[in-house]
């Protein structure tokens, strides 16, 4: 079992590789939005990609079923594309190589990929990214660090979404920052309400900063 855990994990890195390749040289920088369901990751996204006008940007939705998102997304002008797993719990690269094809040459911007909506898989599968920026928001509570670590070791920035809940919602935000502290020191962390767009020009400055690099 463990042979053949490690072989799907060596082609997926194998394809991943490409896809990172291939996008960045194309000027394409490549964002894999991680996040439990229902975290925010999509209102989020709408609002930084509204914060990066000037930038074209597109997005890849994963989930296991429906193309909600998407159609919000397009309802909004912002360009989506639908991936569904049918059952998969997270985003590979072979998903993502049928998706690409099917969409047309993108260059010179930033593509978003919102995987599905889950605190363990997708933290587990690179699809061509290259930041992973996390979403979590503040009903979920503050021990999440603790409980679902991996996701917040790797990743290159974490949204803390919700945060006009505050006030009704037994949040610890020191509780939740010393756990990110002790796995990931350099994640950059965003306090934002996706709902009212409070502090998302923070993250705008940092996108803009990360994918100018
Ligand atoms: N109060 C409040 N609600 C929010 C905020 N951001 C998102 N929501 C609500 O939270 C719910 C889930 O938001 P989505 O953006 O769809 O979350 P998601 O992570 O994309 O969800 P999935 O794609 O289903 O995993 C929606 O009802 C949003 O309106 C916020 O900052 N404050
Ligand atoms: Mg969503």
């Amino acid at each position: 079992l463990i042979e053949i855990k490690e072989s799907i994990y060596a082609e997926n890195d194998r394809q991943a590789f490409e896809i990172h390749k291939r996008l960045s040289g194309k000027g394409v920088f490549v964002v894999n939005v991680l996040g439990g369901a229902g975290a925010g990751k999509t209102s989020t996204l709408i609002a930084l990609i509204k914060g990066l006008s000037g930038i074209a940007s597109w997005v890849i939705e994963g989930d296991i079923a429906s193309d909600i998102d998407t159609e919000k997304l397009n309802s909004l002008g912002i360009n989506a594309y639908q991936i569904n797993t049918g059952g998969n719990c997270h985003l590979n690269a072979p998903m993502m190589e049928a998706i690409l094809s099917k969409m047309p040459d993108i260059q010179n911007g930033i593509l978003f990929i919102e995987n599905i909506g889950n605190m363990v898989c997708p933290a587990e599968f690179v699809i061509g990214e290259h930041v992973k920026l996390v979403v979590c928001s503040v009903p979920e509570g503050s021990d999440k660090p603790y409980k679902y670590p991996t996701i917040f070791q790797k990743a290159d920035a974490i949204v803390l979404n919700k945060i006009d809940l505050m006030p009704y919602i037994d949040f610890d935000e020191d509780f939740f920052l010393k756990g990110i502290r002790s796995l990931n020191p350099d994640a950059r962390v965003f306090k934002i309400c996706a709902k009212d767009k409070t502090g998302i020009g923070d993250l705008v400055d940092w996108m803009k900063r990360v994918n100018g690099k």
